[in-house]
């Protein structure tokens, strides 16, 4: 096959960005869409509505995906104390802020542009609560594997100037992980992840790379009436708000901005599944329900990474 050599070194993957951006993009071969989900309001935390995008019925179609949240909150509601295990969950504001606070005296606000990386691993419980009035952004769950769900917990914060950005034919791109037209990010994903926020001028179109064998589905942000195509340049349209889900294989992911005079913002997210089966208690993500029952004990007695539960509360 065509290219096969290059497509399986994710590191030379921006060889293939740039010939896409040229003449070669017919030889691009897009996977197609399976399935699109239209991400309904619901309550979460204390008030707060979110949209959710991903939920359990995508978990097996999406590994190591667990959750994507669009969030839209303002004071007092938010997200306060609540406790993770065995995941991360990614952080992207979109606008205002949210605080962030953990039982082990980590504090911060991140704002418009900002990313948060939080691997909860073992054990974090924090609070996440909105800064102004106004506040909106995506909130993604990605699963670690059994060897890595009881590992210390780690941050990775990006300010908005941390984040790698590339503009070109009328596309632009933010690379919150992995790599896109020929930069990459410093995130380091345990689940190897590509996180890419892109916004294509009306009549623009992009062909990424995806490794063949990760599950990707791309989230609507914005998109002017019937400008959304994903797939195949006939394909009809996806409005804001759904998720779209990419079969298998192929050289990645074609995009097309066919409306005249609005652009288009999505973010594509791919990662490398993990293949393991997946037992979730609300904020407890592990393998078995013993693993479930047990974090629930951990969580109750305040052991093996919860030891702070009993006292701490957020400010
Ligand atoms: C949660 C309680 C929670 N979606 N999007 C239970 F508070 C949460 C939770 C969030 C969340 C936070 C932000 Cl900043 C954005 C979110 C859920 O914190 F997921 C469960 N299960
Ligand atoms: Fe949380």
């Amino acid at each position: 096959m065509r290219a096969n050599s290059i497509r399986g070194l994710f590191s030379f993957g921006f060889i293939r960005n740039i010939k896409s951006m040229s003449s070669s993009s017919q030889n691009f071969v897009s996977r197609s869409v399976i399935k699109k989900v239209f991400a309904k309001l619901q309550k979460e935390g204390d008030g707060a509505v979110v949209r959710r995008g991903i939920s359990r019925s995508e978990q097996k179609l999406l590994d190591p995906f667990l959750m994507l949240d669009e969030f839209s909150v303002s004071s007092p509601a938010g997200f306060p104390d609540h406790p993770h295990r065995g995941f991360e969950t990614v952080t992207y504001v979109l606008e205002g802020g949210i605080t962030h606070q953990d039982f082990k005296g980590h504090k911060g606000t991140i704002y418009a542009g900002d990313v948060q990386w939080m691997t909860a691993g073992r054990g974090i419980i924090h609070s996440e609560m909105p800064e102004e009035e106004v506040n909106k952004g995506l909130q993604l769950w990605i699963n670690l594997s059994s060897n890595e769900k009881m590992i210390e917990p780690n941050y990775q914060e990006l300010s908005n100037s941390d984040i790698p950005k590339a503009e070109e034919n009328g596309v632009q791109v933010k690379v919150i992980a992995g790599e896109s037209m020929g930069i990459q990010s410093p995130v380091y994903t345990r689940t190897p992840t590509m996180f890419l926020d892109f916004t294509l001028d009306p009549g623009a179109q992009i062909h990424q790379n995806v490794p063949e064998s990760w599950n990707a589905f791309a989230y609507v942000l914005e998109s002017g009436e019937g400008g959304a195509v994903f797939g195949s340049s006939n394909s009809s349209p996806v409005s804001a708000h759904n998720v779209v889900v990419f079969g298998p294989g192929n050289d990645g992911v074609s995009v097309w901005n066919k409306s005249p005079s609005k652009k288009l913002r999505f973010v594509l997210i791919a990662g490398e599944p993990i293949g393991e089966p997946v037992v979730q208690y609300g904020p407890f993500v592990m393998n078995t329900q013993a693993e479930i029952d047990m974090t629930i004990e951990d969580y109750h007695y305040g052991r093996n990474g919860f030891e702070m539960a009993k006292y701490w509360r957020s400010q």
